[in-house]
């Protein structure tokens, strides 16, 4: 079976994005790949973040990721930070990276914006998301379309590391879906959907309860022409609620547009497909909050397992790039 890896940051609660874009495939792919899912503490410290917040985030992101249907028994899940090889290999990785490739990456450039101080793990961010990847050897890297840029920066530093030291790490592919990929802010369809941007009203929740997602649905822009047309250009907001009712409902947003002459009635069958593509997972969440005493035993299996990859993987390339070695 062919090895998977992908990621998520314990920033904030989890939204549509991070579902349609990521984690509905990573439940997908339990199956049919080897695969292995980090919830990536590390990350989160890139930006301003209370410590006792930080925890509970993390422990509370893996019964997320349980609800959304992640199964320890099918898939390797883990926090990055119990697996000390992610630091050690990005430090490899980050003696490959250049000053100039960190510099285009437009996530950086977006954070960083306008900020006296920026942290420097915010401009290294894409060195270890890189080393996230290629500890586990991995082939397929399923994410949305945002990390596009970043995972092109992994399969750079690779090729670049094998081509200096010798064949030593695996170059991945992504897999970024071809609709839900990049879901956008219902109140700013300009922007994506983020945990980390603050955005009540234009933040469709994983766990919204029914009549919060009709509510945000229903305030959601659009423009003044009034016709339900798919142009992702000129009409990003009403493009952005065909997408979401095409991904709900295994259609395709061109399709689905033809159904609809208002946009009352577009939003009304947006919001319905959400709520019943999102019910499963918020019952499932309820249930597991009764029973999240068992979380710790889960990572901890889960990181026992990823070590044993990302050890393997390590000593590798440590060795590749001349260290020496302990024995
Ligand atoms: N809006 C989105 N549409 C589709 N996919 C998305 N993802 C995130 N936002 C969207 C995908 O979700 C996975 C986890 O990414 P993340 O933890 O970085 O999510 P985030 O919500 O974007 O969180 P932050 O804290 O605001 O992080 P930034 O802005 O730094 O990414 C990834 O596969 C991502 O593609």
């Amino acid at each position: 079976m062919s090895r998977v890896l992908s990621g998520l940051q314990p920033s904030g609660d989890l939204h549509l994005g991070n579902y349609l874009g990521a984690l509905r495939n990573w439940v997908a792919d339990q199956d049919a790949h080897d695969a292995f899912y980090c919830i990536v503490d590390l990350h989160a410290l890139t930006l301003d973040v209370d410590p006792a917040e930080l925890r509970t985030r993390t422990h509370d992101t893996a019964l997320d990721l349980l609800a959304a249907g992640l199964d320890p028994d099918r898939c390797t899940l883990f926090v990055q930070g119990h697996v000390a090889e992610h630091a050690r290999l990005a430090w490899l990785l980050e003696c490959t990276a250049t000053m100039g490739e960190l510099r285009r990456m437009t996530q950086f450039k977006d954070k960083s914006a306008g900020k006296d101080s920026v942290r420097v793990g915010l401009f290294t961010y894409p060195v270890l998301q890189a080393a996230d990847i290629l500890l586990y050897d991995a082939e397929r890297v399923p994410v949305g379309e945002d990390q596009r840029q970043h995972l092109e920066l992994a399969r750079e530093l690779a090729i670049r590391f094998n081509h200096r030291y010798g064949p030593t790490l695996v170059v991945p592919e992504g897999s970024i879906p071809t609709i839900g990929a990049r879901v956008m802010d219902l109140q700013h369809p300009e922007r994506k959907m983020s945990k980390s941007v603050s955005s009540p009203l234009g933040t469709v929740l994983m766990l919204d309860e029914p009549d919060e997602i009709l509510r945000k649905v229903k305030k959601a822009v659009t423009d003044t022409d009034n016709e339900v047309r798919y142009d992702p250009e000129a009409k990003p907001g009403v493009s952005n609620l065909l997408e979401l009712l095409a991904v709900a409902t295994g259609s395709t947003p061109a399709t689905v547009a033809g159904s609809y002459q208002r946009y009352g009635d577009l939003k009304v069958a947006v919001a319905e497909a959400l709520i019943e593509l999102l019910r499963p997972v918020r019952e499932r969440r309820a249930a597991l909050a009764a029973d999240s005493g068992t979380v710790p035993a889960l990572l901890a299996k889960g990181a026992e397992k990823a070590r044993a990859v990302a050890s393997v993987t390590y000593a590798r390339s440590a060795e590749a790039i001349g260290l020496l070695g302990p024995d």
